[in-house]
């Protein structure tokens, strides 16, 4: 699962990107180049885990990883500069848009306003350009090639047309109604508004203790206050969060709206000597899911072995007793993985 750090240029994104992955990249110079960017990786803390290792203390707890990137910033005006931005969130699942919410006149900024709002629909229209430029450069060497005598997917052509009427409409394709069979035709190219998106707003002090846009289901921040948070232990952050009026660091925030955005749950295994988190699609079935750790044990599934969370822990992680209540239950390929699964898989070589 990868994720992308995304906005305009001096918005907050590198400051928010090491207080998400603990790192000290220098935020100082206001300027950075397109190709620039910065990757991180953070831990997907969950609680199950943690009290499932309490019970079987395992000798490695593996959490599931969300890898970010940092972009360039964009700037308004400059397609050339914002074409070679974009590109490098091709490889991501999710876009995070960080909206500069805080005041201050010693960061310069393009806008002459702070305006996250305007800033969302701004970044919106970027990423819009950019599939309008993807889509007509895919019609135009589609007309090529029929022009030339070779065969053509008309299909392919027909969609890519509807997406076009709609991206020079101004509207962005996560807001189209694309039915599955169109989807199949246009998924060797990838489009950056159909990629899931949500929004930081990063605030100052003032702005954030006022509750500023406290309407808007954007996650709200405070940029400074995060970077501090960095570089506290693990005993002081505690204490800093309830200080300050923060529920959770803004890593956690941002994972737990990846996962909803991507509607993506998590399963657990316990391979002696290894308890492990792994997150996939709901609605994936234990077929997949086994193919997710390794491809042999998708090819030579047999059954998977699943007890719930919540079973889990009402027997104290005693299988033998769960076998004996029913409530470890064997299941075939065809199974839906639900959220906290604890899943052994039976697999012939
Ligand atoms: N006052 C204030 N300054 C911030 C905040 N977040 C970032 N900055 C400053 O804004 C400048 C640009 O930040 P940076 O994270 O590099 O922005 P990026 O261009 O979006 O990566 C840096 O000097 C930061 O210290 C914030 O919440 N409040
Ligand atoms: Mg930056």
């Amino acid at each position: 699962m990868r994720i992308a750090l995304t906005g305009f240029s001096n918005s907050g994104k590198t400051t928010i990107f090491n207080a998400m992955t603990h790192q000290k990249i220098d935020t100082s110079s206001h300027i950075t180049p397109p190709e620039i960017i910065h990757r991180g990786a953070l831990y997907v803390e969950d609680s199950r885990l943690t009290r499932i290792g309490e019970i079987i203390k395992p000798k490695k707890t593996t959490f599931a990883i969300v890898e970010c990137i940092d972009t360039a910033g964009l700037l308004k005006n400059n397609s050339v500069h914002n074409y070679k931005v974009i590109r490098q969130t091709t490889d991501t699942d999710a876009l995070v848009y960080v909206l500069r919410g805080f005041d201050e006149p010693s960061v310069p900024y393009q806008f002459e306003s702070i305006d996250p709002l305007r800033d969302f629909n701004e970044l919106e229209y970027e990423f819009l350009m950019i599939d309008l430029d993807l889509v007509t450069k895919r019609i135009e060497r589609i007309d090529e090639q029929k022009k030339k005598g070779q065969k053509i997917n008309e299909k392919e052509k027909e969609v890519l047309e509807f997406l076009r009427e709609h991206l020079e409409g101004g509207k962005s394709l996560r807001k189209v109604d694309i039915k599955d069979e169109q989807l199949l035709e246009i998924r060797h190219l990838n489009f950056f508004t159909l990629k899931p998106v949500f929004a930081v707003i990063n605030l100052d002090e003032k702005s954030f203790n006022e509750d500023k846009f406290k309407d808007t289901e954007f996650i709200k921040i405070c940029g400074t206050l995060e970077s501090d948070i960095g570089q506290l232990s693990e005993e002081e952050i505690g204490s800093f969060l309830e200080a300050m009026g923060i529920d959770e660091p803004v890593g956690k925030k941002i994972i737990r709206k990846t996962y909803e955005v991507l509607n993506y749950i998590s399963f657990f295994t316990i391979v002696p000597p290894e308890l492990r988190a792994w997150s996939i699609k709901k609605g994936t079935k234990a077929i997949q899911a086994a193919g997710k750790i390794h491809s042999d044990i998708q090819r030579g599934f047999i059954r998977a072995e699943v007890v719930s969370y919540d079973d889990f822990i009402s027997v104290n992680g005693d299988m033998n007793l769960a076998r004996q209540k029913g409530i470890l239950r064997t299941e075939g390929k065809e199974y839906e993985v639900k959220d906290g699964d604890i899943i052994t898989f039976r697999f012939k070589i």
